[in-house]
């Protein structure tokens, strides 16, 4: 298959037309994710709460089916797509367009071929056939940085420079897919909050989000993380709602493209807030 234009994906029409960042609702269809493990593992939880999300506004809906937490075991791939193409194949014509959150190309194709309308890739498409998976169609991709693999990916990350690693990794990610036949139209890039990544990492990196984004649109994932249960002294999981949604609007002001959210409704509102106090017209 040919590419075709980039403007006809619908992610990059969406961004296209955006006044606020896009919301994207993650569905995890996976026993271990760090927050909501085990809530949405079969088919049936996971489209009920895939279409919540919809209801509540997501502009995209990120499917994932192997949890990339710190000290995850990797998924084997039937198993992963197992889980997320009956998702997929569900919630594909609600209008909504739907990503699709892995590392493994046998996947990517699957989900391309099932209707996905975005890789998310947290190892940036560095997988042997990741890049060509992709290159061949349509679909936007978000290219993440991630130091090491989930496993032990935070046992001693290590940098000299944090923002200027990363920020060349990314560029470097970018020039690579565009070598591949990748349109740069297509491309979302991500810092990788917590992704083999220090407290101080991570903070340096949310302080540069508005640089980064000079390289191409970016995807913030702050969701219920481990540094906003450091900002907050939250160390549950699900006491971090407040100071997620306060991350999300700290990246919205530093004008990230993309919010990568467990908690749709709650930062739909705070954006509407936040744009009329700015003085957005309507
Ligand atoms: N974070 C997670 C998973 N995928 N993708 C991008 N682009 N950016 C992120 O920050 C990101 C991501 C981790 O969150 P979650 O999916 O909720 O957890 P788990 O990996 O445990 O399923």
């Amino acid at each position: 298959m040919q590419s075709d234009p980039a403007r006809t994906n619908p992610v990059v029409t969406a961004l296209a037309q955006r006044r606020l960042p896009l919301v994207m609702g993650i569905v995890n269809i996976t026993s271990d994710s760090f927050h909501d493990g085990g809530r949405f593992a079969n088919a049936g939880a996971a489209i009920a709460h895939a279409h919540r999300l919809i209801d509540e506004g997501a502009d995209i809906l990120d499917l994932g089916g192997e949890s990339t937490r710190p000290g995850a075991a990797p998924v084997p791939m039937d198993e992963e797509m197992a889980r997320v193409l009956p998702v997929l194949e569900a919630v594909r014509g609600s209008g909504v367009p739907v990503s699709v959150d892995t590392r493994h190309p046998a996947v990517m194709r699957a989900a391309l071929a099932a209707g996905a309308a975005m890789i998310n890739d947290v190892n940036a498409l560095r997988t042997p056939g990741a890049i060509e998976a992709v290159a061949g169609t349509d679909a936007s991709v978000c290219l993440m940085h991630m130091q090491g693999e989930p496993r032990t990916m935070q046992e001693e990350p290590r940098y000299a420079d944090v923002v200027a690693e990363v920020t060349a990794f990314l560029a470097a990610r970018i020039e690579a897919c565009i070598a591949a036949g990748i349109d740069r139209g297509r491309i979302v890039i991500d810092p990788g909050f917590g992704f083999g990544k220090r407290f101080e990492d991570n903070v340096a990196l949310a302080r540069s989000l508005s640089a980064l984004a000079v390289l191409a649109p970016v995807l913030a994932g702050f969701s219920r993380k481990s540094m906003i249960g450091v900002m907050t002294g939250r160390a549950s999981t699900a006491d971090r709602l407040a100071g997620s949604v306060a991350a999300a609007l700290w990246a919205a002001r530093q004008g990230a493209a993309i919010l990568r959210v467990h908690d749709v409704a709650a930062t739909r509102d705070a954006l509407a807030v936040w744009r009329q106090l700015e003085g957005e017209k309507q």
